[in-house]
């Protein structure tokens, strides 16, 4: 049977890029919420109920095994109540890399790019009574950031704005390290390096979150034992015209071509 991923969007394949790089034999069912996306501007419990319903169509009509929350804003508002909903199938969620972004921080200053959905949670309150004494979090819930991303716009003039807009104030303050606390924010990560320049470091949780897929499927007996890799199939809630070239490039299938 397959994973089931999702996110609010396409945010998730940098994710899935992840897994499909370190499982390649796991089949993967993705779901992108496009019709209803941005998650991150939205209250909790409407977030909540998309994550339960999309959770029920992954597990209960397509039979994923496990689900991965590809999305920082809806693990912050569902994984609880997802768990609790279906005891036994594994859940796993996003949370922004606080803690190997401490570690990276010779400034001990770091960067938290996020949205301002898991800005307001619980889960990320959580990390700053853990980390706050020992270094200082500059938060920014990079307004309109999701949206360009979406719209294939991962090197245009005005997400480079943008992205300057966010990180100068940061690195101004003393920011060395960068946490992308979204999942989206993967996709521009060249472009971020390109900002801050040689010497401060970007945090993408993608690879550890996958790591992380495979002890947790390991340690339950799920791991694929196909002897065929797979192709991951994704689906959207809005229009496949739009994301389909998006969604080649982003799982490294292919070159983004836009006019
Ligand atoms: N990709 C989502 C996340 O990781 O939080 C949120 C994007 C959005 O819907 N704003």
């Amino acid at each position: 049977s397959p994973v089931g991923i999702f996110d609010s969007g396409i945010g998730g394949l940098s994710v899935a890029r992840a897994i499909i790089g370190l499982l390649p034999l796991e089949r993967l069912r993705y779901f992108g919420d496009t019709a209803r996306i941005p998650y991150g501007s939205k209250p909790a419990a409407t977030i909540l109920s998309y994550s339960i319903s999309i959770s029920k169509y992954l597990i209960e009509d397509l039979g994923c095994k496990a689900v991965v929350l590809a999305c920082n804003t809806a693990s912050a508002a569902a994984l609880p109540q997802l768990r609790q909903t279906w005891p036994h199938i594994p859940f796993i969620g996003m949370e922004p890399a606080v803690k190997p972004g401490a570690a990276a921080t010779k400034t001990g200053v770091v960067g938290v790019l996020a949205t301002a959905g898991t800005f307001q949670s619980q889960r990320y309150a959580g990390l700053m009574a853990r980390f706050a004494q020992h270094i200082q979090l500059l938060e920014n819930p990079c307004t309109g950031l999701v949206e360009l991303i979406e719209a294939g716009q991962l090197d245009s003039r005005s997400t480079r704005q943008l992205l300057e807009s966010i990180l100068h104030p940061m690195m101004e303050q003393g920011a060395d390290t960068f946490v992308l606390g979204c999942t989206h924010y993967p996709f521009v990560q060249p472009l971020i390096q390109d900002i801050i320049g040689p010497g401060r470091f970007v945090i993408n949780p993608a690879p550890a979150v996958a790591r992380q897929l495979r002890h947790i499927l390991e340690k339950h007996g799920l791991l694929a034992a196909h002897t065929v890799p797979h192709h991951p199939i994704i689906e959207v809630s809005g229009r496949p015209e739009q994301a389909q070239p998006l969604t080649d490039y982003m799982l490294g299938l292919g070159h983004l071509v836009m006019q």
